[in-house]
């Protein structure tokens, strides 16, 4: 094979050993790798049922044939598991050195299973794995281990670390690298700190073989340089996922106050212009010559990466407008290895049910700095009241009560992203039906949603979420490449099945990546959700409550609140659309059509399948 390295390694931490697969070719030319790769190794080597923080939970780390080539935004990797906050299947991801050195030790993916008795750290260095000793990393925050991790093993290795949020089995704590890229936002954190796994350490120097480099070169340089040449490239660099709060706050998406409402009335102070004038640095992830990542001085003067979500969630969703001080939580949130998106939820949260006085003793407010910082580390140190919400607004909401489940804004247990869908039915599903849960990498509607029939739940809108789900959650998460060069700055989408011919030899069309490997892939998550939750309905892919029960009281959509009888009709079509039946799970001719026979069979013996 060429573009693939053909190899995967796998690692069982209670017996510490390691072996290396060599998979069929099937595996690669069927799902490509990436998200794939990690839904086929999860549906064949999870045991049914297990608890996600088990040993016998597996973590998956997989690239795709592209990634580590020097083209265009190559430099990310997938990172799944059976999702601890969510009970089916998760993933994330992240654009970090690991990727490329896990590529050149000789790996298409890893896999780890098992756990440690004590803390540990595993140095992967081409054909060789150490299981050292992590006594001393424990307890450390990201930042201060990844930089006694590169004390030791210098600064040229790939590192992929936990913090204390998954040390301590925080429901949504990420894996962590290069002090600002986070991925894994269902728990996978939490899945390595269960296993006593404090990091994955990566060095290679082999290149996978690769079928036409004369020609990827090619193809290379002449995609970088329409990224250089393209007009969105300027404001990008400038800003990157930061010009979005005015965007947002102009079509009343940005959320507000526990999603209450889609404007904030000081969004100016949070805009990507205010930011722009604080910039001190600017990060990124490899390979990429769009570097998107914005560094300001945080309230306690120190380095902060931002994004839009981060400054969304934990800036307007808690009533906070200096960025400074929203800084100061970011920062909190990557050094300790929480997902900022659900860290901004559980405090909204938190925060209603102290405003609604759901919980008598509980004291928080809207734009608290001092009280919300203490809720942080609560949470990740599992105090007081932090125990009940670092296990994520769905399972906290279970254990406070009705009313609180009327707030907490989530979809299959995973935390809502930075978009009000009060006034957006075609977002609201794209979060109804995500694979992972309320995430918007697999479709962010919300942009083509408000330029065309904002309020209308009509076909048009099903089919573009389906079209993007194909493009954003199947090929880009099989491929492993950043999306934000197509998103963003306007790289075509045929320059990607071009770059993977000429790296893998094989000529897959761009319809047939979508179409077929991006559809086997929904089929196969889908199916592996209902094999662990054991049942499935449609309410599984219904938007939060709140969304449908109160309105909103400003803004260009005053008054607009979700229409359920319209929700409803509009996931029967998703469901027709995609071959899935009336309960939303695949009928047994699409899975076929699909290559999922055996699947079938399968789930066949837990629900009976449609024909
Ligand atoms: C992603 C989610 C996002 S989506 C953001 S900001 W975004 C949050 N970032 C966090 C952070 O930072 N620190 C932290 N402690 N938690 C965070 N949680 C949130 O995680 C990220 C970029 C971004 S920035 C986005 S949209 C794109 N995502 C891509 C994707 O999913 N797939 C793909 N093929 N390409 C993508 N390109 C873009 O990458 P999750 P990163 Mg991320 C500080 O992890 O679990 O997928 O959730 O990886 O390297 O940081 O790059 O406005
Ligand atoms: Fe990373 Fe941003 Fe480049 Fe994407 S555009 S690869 S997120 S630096």
């Amino acid at each position: 094979m060429f573009g693939w390295t053909g190899k995967i390694l796998i690692l069982d931490l209670t017996k510490q050993r390691f072996k290396t697969w060599s998979y069929e070719k099937e595996l690669a030319y069927n799902y490509i790798g990436g998200r794939g790769f990690a839904i086929k190794i999860l549906w064949d080597l999870l045991p049914r049922g297990i608890d996600p923080l088990s040993p016998e939970n597996i973590l998956v780390i997989a690239a795709g044939p592209l990634t580590g080539l020097p083209i265009p935004s190559s430099g990310k990797i997938v990172i799944a598991s059976k999702s601890p906050l969510t009970n089916g299947y998760g993933d994330g991801n992240i654009g970090t050195l690991a990727s490329v050195k896990m590529r050149y030790a000789g790996y298409d993916a890893i896999v780890i299973k098992g756990k440690s008795k004590r803390p540990i750290y595993i140095f992967i260095e081409n054909d060789t794995v150490d299981f050292i000793s992590a006594d001393e990393l424990w307890g450390l925050n990201t930042f201060d281990a990844e930089k006694k991790i590169i004390e030791k093993h210098g600064r040229n290795v790939g590192i992929l670390l936990i913090g204390p949020a998954g040390e301590n089995q925080v429901s949504f704590s990420t894996i962590i690298s290069q002090q600002g890229r986070s991925g894994g936002r269902p728990g996978i954190g939490a899945v390595m700190g269960s296993k006593n796994l404090k990091a994955i350490v990566l060095e290679g120097n082999k290149m996978p073989d690769l079928y036409d480099i004369k020609n990827l070169r090619k193809l290379s340089s002449e995609a970088y340089n329409t990224i250089i040449k393209s007009k969105l490239y300027d404001l990008w660099k400038r800003q990157g996922t930061m010009a979005t709060i005015v965007w947002s706050n102009e079509n009343s998406v940005l959320p507000v106050m526990n999603f209450s409402e889609g404007v904030f009335d000081k969004y100016q102070e949070i805009s990507g212009d205010v930011m722009e004038k604080m910039k001190i640095d600017q990060r990124g992830c490899p390979m990429c010559n769009a570097q998107c990542g914005n560094v300001i001085e945080d309230f306690e003067d120190f380095p902060v990466e931002l994004d839009y979500e981060n400054v969304a969630m934990l800036g307007s969703n808690l009533f906070l407008s200096n960025l400074r001080k929203i800084g100061v939580f970011n920062r909190l949130a990557d050094m300790y290895g929480v997902d900022t998106i659900s860290l901004g939820n559980v405090l909204g949260f938190a925060i209603e049910i102290s405003e609604r006085k759901i919980l008598k003793d509980l004291s928080l407010e809207w734009g608290d700095f001092k009280g919300i910082r203490k809720m942080i580390d609560d949470i990740v140190y599992r105090r007081e009241y932090g125990k009940i919400f670092s296990q994520g607004v769905h399972k906290a909401s279970k254990v406070i009560g009705k009313e609180a489940e009327e707030i907490a804004m989530h979809v299959k247990g995973l935390e809502v992203s930075g978009y009000d869908c009060h006034a957006a039915p075609g977002m609201a599903l794209s979060y109804g039906t995500s694979p992972i849960g309320a995430h918007h990498k697999d479709a962010w509607v919300i942009s083509w949603e408000a330029q065309h029939d904002r309020l209308s739940y009509d076909n048009e809108k099903v089919q573009k979420v389906i079209q993007l789900q194909r493009i954003r959650g199947g090929l880009f998460e099989v491929l492993v490449s950043c999306r934000f060069p197509w998103v963003e700055i306007g790289l075509g989408l045929e320059w990607y099945p071009k770059l993977l011919k000429a790296a893998t030899g094989v000529n897959y069309s761009l319809d047939y990546l979508t179409h077929i490997i991006g559809d086997r892939i929904y089929a196969l998550i889908r199916l592996f959700w209902i094999r662990e939750i054991g049942n499935w309905d449609r309410s599984y892919d219904y938007p939060p409550k709140k969304w449908f029960s109160k309105p909103l009281t400003k803004g260009l959509f005053k008054g607009i609140k979700l229409d359920p009888a319209k929700y409803d009709k509009m996931l029967t079509t998703y469901y027709s659309e995609r071959g899935w039946d009336n309960r939303g799970i695949p009928k047994k001719s699409t899975l076929i059509n699909l290559g999922l026979s055996k699947e079938a069979d399968y789930i066949q013996g837990i629900i009976p399948l449609s024909p």
